[in-house]
Protein backbone atom coordinates (compact mmCIF):
# COMPACT_ATOMS: atom_id res chain seq x y z
CA UNK A 1 0.00 0.00 0.00
CA UNK A 2 1.17 3.36 -0.51
CA UNK A 3 2.03 6.26 2.00
CA UNK A 4 -1.30 8.23 1.41
CA UNK A 5 -3.59 5.20 1.27
CA UNK A 6 -2.43 3.74 4.48
CA UNK A 7 -2.72 7.28 5.52
CA UNK A 8 -6.68 7.11 4.23
CA UNK A 9 -6.83 3.67 6.27
CA UNK A 10 -5.92 5.27 9.59
CA UNK A 11 -8.03 8.95 8.50
CA UNK A 12 -11.16 6.46 8.12
CA UNK A 13 -10.69 4.33 11.69
CA UNK A 14 -9.96 7.72 13.50
CA UNK A 15 -13.45 8.55 12.40
CA UNK A 16 -15.36 5.36 13.72
CA UNK A 17 -13.31 5.75 16.91
CA UNK A 18 -14.42 9.65 17.33
CA UNK A 19 -18.23 7.99 16.60
CA UNK A 20 -17.64 5.17 19.32
CA UNK A 21 -16.22 8.10 21.87
CA UNK A 22 -19.51 10.34 21.43
CA UNK A 23 -21.53 7.62 22.51
CA UNK A 24 -20.97 8.80 26.03
CA UNK A 25 -20.97 12.43 25.07
CA UNK A 26 -22.01 13.92 28.37
CA UNK A 27 -21.90 10.94 30.66
CA UNK A 28 -17.29 10.94 31.35
CA UNK A 29 -16.11 13.89 32.93
CA UNK A 30 -14.16 14.80 34.70
CA UNK A 31 -12.45 12.36 32.39
CA UNK A 32 -12.45 13.00 28.57
CA UNK A 33 -14.17 11.15 25.40
CA UNK A 34 -12.16 8.57 24.32
CA UNK A 35 -13.06 5.69 22.00
CA UNK A 36 -10.75 2.91 20.58
CA UNK A 37 -10.16 0.42 17.39
CA UNK A 38 -7.86 -2.62 17.15
CA UNK A 39 -6.49 -4.25 13.47
CA UNK A 40 -4.83 -7.46 13.11
CA UNK A 41 -1.51 -7.63 11.76
CA UNK A 42 -3.86 -8.09 8.47
CA UNK A 43 -5.98 -4.07 9.25
CA UNK A 44 -9.00 -6.37 10.08
CA UNK A 45 -10.93 -4.76 12.59
CA UNK A 46 -10.57 -7.43 16.18
CA UNK A 47 -11.91 -4.84 18.79
CA UNK A 48 -13.91 -1.71 19.37
CA UNK A 49 -14.69 0.26 22.76
CA UNK A 50 -15.35 3.46 24.48
CA UNK A 51 -14.90 4.83 27.83
CA UNK A 52 -18.36 4.86 29.01
CA UNK A 53 -18.12 6.27 32.92
CA UNK A 54 -15.34 7.70 35.06
CA UNK A 55 -14.03 4.73 36.92
CA UNK A 56 -15.23 2.25 34.53
CA UNK A 57 -12.03 0.98 31.93
CA UNK A 58 -10.65 3.54 29.08
CA UNK A 59 -11.55 2.65 25.51
CA UNK A 60 -8.12 1.41 24.85
CA UNK A 61 -8.71 -1.61 27.57
CA UNK A 62 -12.61 -2.14 26.36
CA UNK A 63 -11.25 -3.07 22.84
CA UNK A 64 -8.42 -4.81 23.73
CA UNK A 65 -10.14 -7.18 25.88
CA UNK A 66 -12.52 -7.47 22.66
CA UNK A 67 -9.78 -8.33 20.67
CA UNK A 68 -7.88 -10.81 23.07
CA UNK A 69 -5.12 -12.64 21.63
CA UNK A 70 -5.78 -11.04 17.53
CA UNK A 71 -4.13 -8.09 18.68
CA UNK A 72 -0.87 -9.83 18.52
CA UNK A 73 1.28 -7.26 16.01
CA UNK A 74 -1.87 -5.07 15.00
CA UNK A 75 -2.42 -1.35 15.49
CA UNK A 76 -4.52 0.51 18.01
CA UNK A 77 -6.41 3.58 16.76
CA UNK A 78 -7.10 5.95 19.27
CA UNK A 79 -8.52 9.32 19.68
CA UNK A 80 -6.41 10.40 22.52
CA UNK A 81 -2.94 9.51 23.66
CA UNK A 82 -2.79 6.41 25.99
CA UNK A 83 -2.62 7.20 29.41
CA UNK A 84 0.87 6.03 31.62
CA UNK A 85 -0.12 6.88 35.20
CA UNK A 86 -2.54 4.76 38.12
CA UNK A 87 -5.44 6.86 38.06
CA UNK A 88 -9.04 4.90 39.10
CA UNK A 89 -7.71 2.40 36.42
CA UNK A 90 -4.45 1.01 35.62
CA UNK A 91 -2.01 2.46 32.71
CA UNK A 92 -3.26 2.23 29.29
CA UNK A 93 0.53 1.89 28.12
CA UNK A 94 0.80 -1.47 30.15
CA UNK A 95 -2.27 -2.91 28.46
CA UNK A 96 -0.85 -1.54 24.94
CA UNK A 97 2.65 -3.66 25.82
CA UNK A 98 1.25 -6.72 27.32
CA UNK A 99 -1.34 -7.33 24.25
CA UNK A 100 1.90 -7.27 21.89
CA UNK A 101 0.75 -4.34 19.61
CA UNK A 102 3.19 -2.76 17.06
CA UNK A 103 1.10 0.39 16.38
CA UNK A 104 -0.52 3.24 18.18
CA UNK A 105 -2.29 5.84 15.99
CA UNK A 106 -3.43 8.72 17.86
CA UNK A 107 -5.99 11.85 17.40
CA UNK A 108 -4.44 14.06 20.23
CA UNK A 109 -1.58 14.39 22.63
CA UNK A 110 -3.69 14.06 26.42
CA UNK A 111 -3.53 17.27 28.33
CA UNK A 112 -3.91 16.04 31.23
CA UNK A 113 -0.22 16.81 33.07
CA UNK A 114 0.06 13.24 34.34
CA UNK A 115 0.20 12.48 31.01
CA UNK A 116 1.09 14.93 28.61
CA UNK A 117 3.33 13.14 25.82
CA UNK A 118 5.09 10.78 28.41
CA UNK A 119 2.65 8.03 27.31
CA UNK A 120 3.82 8.53 23.53
CA UNK A 121 7.47 8.99 25.11
CA UNK A 122 6.73 5.12 26.77
CA UNK A 123 5.32 3.68 23.75
CA UNK A 124 8.10 4.92 21.13
CA UNK A 125 11.03 3.72 24.26
CA UNK A 126 9.39 0.32 23.77
CA UNK A 127 9.43 0.05 20.12
CA UNK A 128 5.68 0.57 19.27
CA UNK A 129 5.35 3.08 16.15
CA UNK A 130 3.36 5.69 17.37
CA UNK A 131 1.81 8.01 14.55
CA UNK A 132 0.22 11.17 16.03
CA UNK A 133 -1.93 14.25 14.70
CA UNK A 134 -4.27 11.85 12.89
CA UNK A 135 -7.87 14.12 12.55
CA UNK A 136 -6.23 16.18 14.85
CA UNK A 137 -8.73 19.18 14.57
CA UNK A 138 -11.79 16.77 14.92
CA UNK A 139 -10.38 15.14 18.12
CA UNK A 140 -9.73 18.49 19.39
CA UNK A 141 -13.16 19.24 19.00
CA UNK A 142 -14.91 16.55 20.34
CA UNK A 143 -12.94 17.19 23.67
CA UNK A 144 -12.81 20.69 23.75
CA UNK A 145 -14.59 21.10 26.77
CA UNK A 146 -11.70 18.67 28.74
CA UNK A 147 -9.23 20.24 26.72
CA UNK A 148 -10.35 23.94 27.86
CA UNK A 149 -10.48 22.50 31.94
CA UNK A 150 -7.07 21.24 31.81
CA UNK A 151 -5.70 24.09 30.03
CA UNK A 152 -7.23 26.72 32.22
CA UNK A 153 -8.63 24.89 35.09
CA UNK A 154 -12.31 26.23 34.41
CA UNK A 155 -15.11 24.53 32.81
CA UNK A 156 -15.77 24.86 29.23
CA UNK A 157 -19.37 27.11 29.25
CA UNK A 158 -21.78 26.95 26.66
CA UNK A 159 -24.20 29.81 26.58
CA UNK A 160 -28.21 28.80 25.12
CA UNK A 161 -30.79 31.27 24.42
CA UNK A 162 -33.79 31.21 22.58
CA UNK A 163 -35.21 34.52 20.02
CA UNK A 164 -37.43 35.96 17.96
CA UNK A 165 -36.20 36.77 14.43
CA UNK A 166 -35.82 40.56 15.85
CA UNK A 167 -33.72 39.88 18.02
CA UNK A 168 -35.90 39.47 21.53
CA UNK A 169 -36.13 37.09 24.70
CA UNK A 170 -39.47 38.47 25.71
CA UNK A 171 -42.20 41.46 25.14
CA UNK A 172 -42.06 44.71 26.63
CA UNK A 173 -44.48 43.58 29.21
CA UNK A 174 -41.85 40.72 30.39
CA UNK A 175 -44.12 37.86 28.70
CA UNK A 176 -41.77 35.24 27.49
CA UNK A 177 -42.96 31.70 27.53
CA UNK A 178 -42.42 29.89 24.29
CA UNK A 179 -40.56 32.25 21.93
CA UNK A 180 -39.45 28.85 20.41
CA UNK A 181 -41.28 25.90 19.66
CA UNK A 182 -41.75 22.47 20.80
CA UNK A 183 -39.01 20.55 18.99
CA UNK A 184 -36.32 23.44 19.85
CA UNK A 185 -37.52 22.88 23.75
CA UNK A 186 -36.63 18.82 23.32
CA UNK A 187 -32.88 19.84 21.83
CA UNK A 188 -32.27 21.70 24.91
CA UNK A 189 -32.82 18.55 26.69
CA UNK A 190 -30.51 16.70 24.47
CA UNK A 191 -28.34 19.86 25.05
CA UNK A 192 -28.40 19.60 29.08
CA UNK A 193 -27.76 15.43 28.60
CA UNK A 194 -24.64 16.45 26.91
CA UNK A 195 -23.35 19.28 29.71
CA UNK A 196 -22.03 18.53 33.70
CA UNK A 197 -24.23 21.20 34.99
CA UNK A 198 -26.78 23.67 34.45
CA UNK A 199 -26.08 26.88 35.77
CA UNK A 200 -29.34 29.76 36.39
CA UNK A 201 -29.11 33.32 38.13
CA UNK A 202 -31.79 33.80 40.85
CA UNK A 203 -33.68 35.74 38.83
CA UNK A 204 -34.22 32.79 36.41
CA UNK A 205 -35.63 30.68 39.66
CA UNK A 206 -37.90 33.71 41.19
CA UNK A 207 -39.43 34.13 36.81
CA UNK A 208 -39.63 31.31 35.89
CA UNK A 209 -39.23 28.25 38.04
CA UNK A 210 -37.72 26.30 35.68
CA UNK A 211 -36.93 22.48 36.58
CA UNK A 212 -33.71 22.39 34.45
CA UNK A 213 -33.19 18.21 33.81
CA UNK A 214 -32.66 16.52 30.71
CA UNK A 215 -36.20 14.85 30.98
CA UNK A 216 -34.13 11.57 31.43
CA UNK A 217 -32.35 11.82 28.26
CA UNK A 218 -29.11 11.85 30.42
CA UNK A 219 -28.39 8.75 32.36
CA UNK A 220 -27.00 11.41 34.99
CA UNK A 221 -28.99 13.94 35.01
CA UNK A 222 -26.34 17.63 34.69
CA UNK A 223 -26.15 19.42 38.22
CA UNK A 224 -28.48 22.36 38.41
CA UNK A 225 -26.28 25.56 39.88
CA UNK A 226 -28.37 28.35 40.98
CA UNK A 227 -25.90 31.29 41.27
CA UNK A 228 -27.00 34.29 43.54
CA UNK A 229 -25.52 37.18 45.09
CA UNK A 230 -28.64 38.24 47.07
CA UNK A 231 -29.78 34.83 47.77
CA UNK A 232 -33.22 36.24 47.59
CA UNK A 233 -34.81 32.75 46.48
CA UNK A 234 -38.16 31.71 46.56
CA UNK A 235 -39.00 28.53 49.22
CA UNK A 236 -40.85 26.70 47.22
CA UNK A 237 -39.21 26.03 43.45
CA UNK A 238 -39.37 23.07 41.30
CA UNK A 239 -35.53 23.07 41.95
CA UNK A 240 -35.15 22.50 45.40
CA UNK A 241 -36.42 18.83 44.98
CA UNK A 242 -33.47 16.73 45.06
CA UNK A 243 -34.94 13.44 43.71
CA UNK A 244 -34.63 13.99 39.73
CA UNK A 245 -31.53 15.46 39.96
CA UNK A 246 -28.41 17.63 42.57
CA UNK A 247 -28.51 20.67 43.37
CA UNK A 248 -26.31 22.73 43.86
CA UNK A 249 -26.40 26.80 45.65
CA UNK A 250 -23.58 28.70 45.16
CA UNK A 251 -23.20 32.38 46.66
CA UNK A 252 -20.35 35.27 47.33
CA UNK A 253 -18.91 36.98 50.45
CA UNK A 254 -21.91 39.76 50.01
CA UNK A 255 -24.57 37.16 50.39
CA UNK A 256 -26.90 36.84 53.42
CA UNK A 257 -26.40 33.13 54.12
CA UNK A 258 -29.07 33.50 56.69
CA UNK A 259 -31.49 33.67 54.03
CA UNK A 260 -30.62 29.67 53.10
CA UNK A 261 -32.39 28.80 56.07
CA UNK A 262 -35.59 29.52 54.55
CA UNK A 263 -34.85 26.93 51.71
CA UNK A 264 -35.04 22.85 51.92
CA UNK A 265 -32.46 20.81 53.03
CA UNK A 266 -31.97 18.83 49.94
CA UNK A 267 -29.80 21.36 47.63
CA UNK A 268 -26.12 21.84 48.91
CA UNK A 269 -25.07 24.91 49.71
CA UNK A 270 -21.28 26.39 47.95
CA UNK A 271 -19.84 29.16 49.21
CA UNK A 272 -17.72 31.11 47.08
CA UNK A 273 -14.38 33.69 47.45
CA UNK A 274 -15.97 35.81 44.91
CA UNK A 275 -19.34 35.85 43.45
CA UNK A 276 -17.82 35.42 39.66
CA UNK A 277 -18.71 33.71 36.77
CA UNK A 278 -14.90 32.94 36.71
CA UNK A 279 -14.91 31.55 39.83
CA UNK A 280 -17.89 29.67 39.73
CA UNK A 281 -16.48 27.79 37.00
CA UNK A 282 -13.36 27.21 38.69
CA UNK A 283 -15.07 25.54 41.66
CA UNK A 284 -17.34 23.79 38.97
CA UNK A 285 -14.25 22.03 37.35
CA UNK A 286 -12.83 21.32 40.82
CA UNK A 287 -16.48 19.07 40.68
CA UNK A 288 -15.29 17.54 37.71
CA UNK A 289 -17.37 19.48 35.22
CA UNK A 290 -16.16 19.66 31.74
CA UNK A 291 -18.82 21.41 30.33
CA UNK A 292 -21.54 23.80 31.64
CA UNK A 293 -24.77 25.07 30.35
CA UNK A 294 -25.65 28.92 31.20
CA UNK A 295 -29.42 29.28 31.26
CA UNK A 296 -29.46 32.05 32.77
CA UNK A 297 -30.84 36.00 31.82
CA UNK A 298 -29.35 39.09 29.67
CA UNK A 299 -27.33 39.75 33.23
CA UNK A 300 -25.73 37.23 34.14
CA UNK A 301 -25.01 35.73 30.70
CA UNK A 302 -23.48 39.41 29.76
CA UNK A 303 -21.12 39.21 32.74
CA UNK A 304 -19.99 35.64 32.09
CA UNK A 305 -19.34 36.65 28.25
CA UNK A 306 -17.09 39.58 29.82
CA UNK A 307 -14.87 37.29 31.79
CA UNK A 308 -14.13 34.39 29.64
CA UNK A 309 -17.09 32.08 30.73
CA UNK A 310 -18.50 31.72 27.55
CA UNK A 311 -16.81 29.75 24.93
CA UNK A 312 -19.44 28.10 22.83
CA UNK A 313 -23.40 29.59 21.66
CA UNK A 314 -26.13 27.81 21.17
CA UNK A 315 -29.12 29.83 19.62
CA UNK A 316 -32.15 29.09 18.92
CA UNK A 317 -34.37 31.47 16.52
CA UNK A 318 -37.94 31.52 16.29
CA UNK A 319 -39.32 33.14 12.93
CA UNK A 320 -41.46 35.18 15.28
CA UNK A 321 -41.39 39.63 15.43
CA UNK A 322 -41.88 40.71 18.79
CA UNK A 323 -41.03 44.21 17.99
CA UNK A 324 -40.66 46.88 21.05
CA UNK A 325 -37.76 49.08 21.66
CA UNK A 326 -38.13 48.20 25.33
CA UNK A 327 -38.85 44.22 24.71
CA UNK A 328 -35.87 42.13 26.26
CA UNK A 329 -32.76 41.57 24.74
CA UNK A 330 -30.46 38.65 25.25
CA UNK A 331 -27.37 40.58 26.41
CA UNK A 332 -26.87 43.70 28.23
CA UNK A 333 -24.22 46.25 27.32
CA UNK A 334 -20.89 44.38 26.52
CA UNK A 335 -19.02 48.14 26.32
CA UNK A 336 -17.95 48.34 23.10
CA UNK A 337 -17.26 51.36 21.05
CA UNK A 338 -15.87 50.05 18.15
CA UNK A 339 -16.84 47.49 15.40
CA UNK A 340 -13.15 45.83 16.31
CA UNK A 341 -13.80 45.04 19.72
CA UNK A 342 -16.97 43.28 19.03
CA UNK A 343 -16.72 39.80 19.61
CA UNK A 344 -16.33 37.26 16.12
CA UNK A 345 -17.81 34.11 16.29
CA UNK A 346 -16.08 31.02 14.55
CA UNK A 347 -17.03 27.42 13.62
CA UNK A 348 -21.05 28.27 12.95
CA UNK A 349 -23.27 25.34 12.13
CA UNK A 350 -27.09 26.24 11.44
CA UNK A 351 -30.11 23.76 11.43
CA UNK A 352 -33.71 23.67 11.58
CA UNK A 353 -35.25 22.20 15.07
CA UNK A 354 -39.21 22.32 13.78
CA UNK A 355 -40.00 25.65 12.85
CA UNK A 356 -37.39 27.04 14.23
CA UNK A 357 -33.28 27.97 13.36
CA UNK A 358 -30.60 26.95 15.45
CA UNK A 359 -27.29 28.09 15.44
CA UNK A 360 -24.32 26.64 17.43
CA UNK A 361 -20.51 28.52 16.91
CA UNK A 362 -17.31 28.88 19.21
CA UNK A 363 -16.19 32.13 20.64
CA UNK A 364 -12.09 32.37 20.61
CA UNK A 365 -9.90 29.75 21.30
CA UNK A 366 -10.03 26.40 22.55
C1 LIG B 1 -10.42 8.14 30.35
N1 LIG B 1 -10.82 7.24 29.40
O1 LIG B 1 -10.42 5.96 27.68
C2 LIG B 1 -8.70 7.31 28.51
C3 LIG B 1 -8.31 8.26 29.49
O2 LIG B 1 -8.74 8.14 36.70
P1 LIG B 1 -8.59 7.35 35.45
O3 LIG B 1 -7.77 6.13 35.64
O4 LIG B 1 -9.90 7.02 34.79
O5 LIG B 1 -7.73 8.27 34.44
C4 LIG B 1 -8.27 9.41 33.84
C5 LIG B 1 -7.24 10.00 32.89
O6 LIG B 1 -6.77 9.02 31.97
C6 LIG B 1 -7.80 11.13 32.01
O7 LIG B 1 -7.65 12.39 32.61
C7 LIG B 1 -6.93 11.03 30.76
O8 LIG B 1 -5.76 11.77 30.99
C8 LIG B 1 -6.49 9.57 30.68
N2 LIG B 1 -7.08 8.79 29.54
N3 LIG B 1 -9.22 8.63 30.38
O9 LIG B 1 -11.22 8.51 31.18
C9 LIG B 1 -10.00 6.80 28.48
N4 LIG B 1 -7.85 6.87 27.58
ZN1 LIG C 1 -5.93 4.92 29.94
Amino acid sequence: MTIKSINQVWTSWMRRVLELASLADGQTSPNPLVGAVILDVNNQLVGEGFHSLAGEPHAEVEALAQAGALSKNGTLIVNLEPCCHQGKTPPCTEAILKAGLSRVVIGIKDPDPRVSGKGISLLKKAGIEVITGVLEKEASYLNRAFIFRNRTGRSWGVLKWAMSLDGRIGLPNGSSKWISGEISRNSVHCLRAKCDAVIVGGSTVRNDDPLLTSRGLAETEPLRVVFSSSLDLPSNAKIWKTDLAKTLICYGPESNPELLENLPNGPKRLPLSKSTPKKLLERLAEYGCNKVLWECGPSLATTAINQNCVQELVLFIAPKLLGGVSAMTPLCDLGFSSMEQVIKLSEIASSRTGEDFVFKMVLGEY
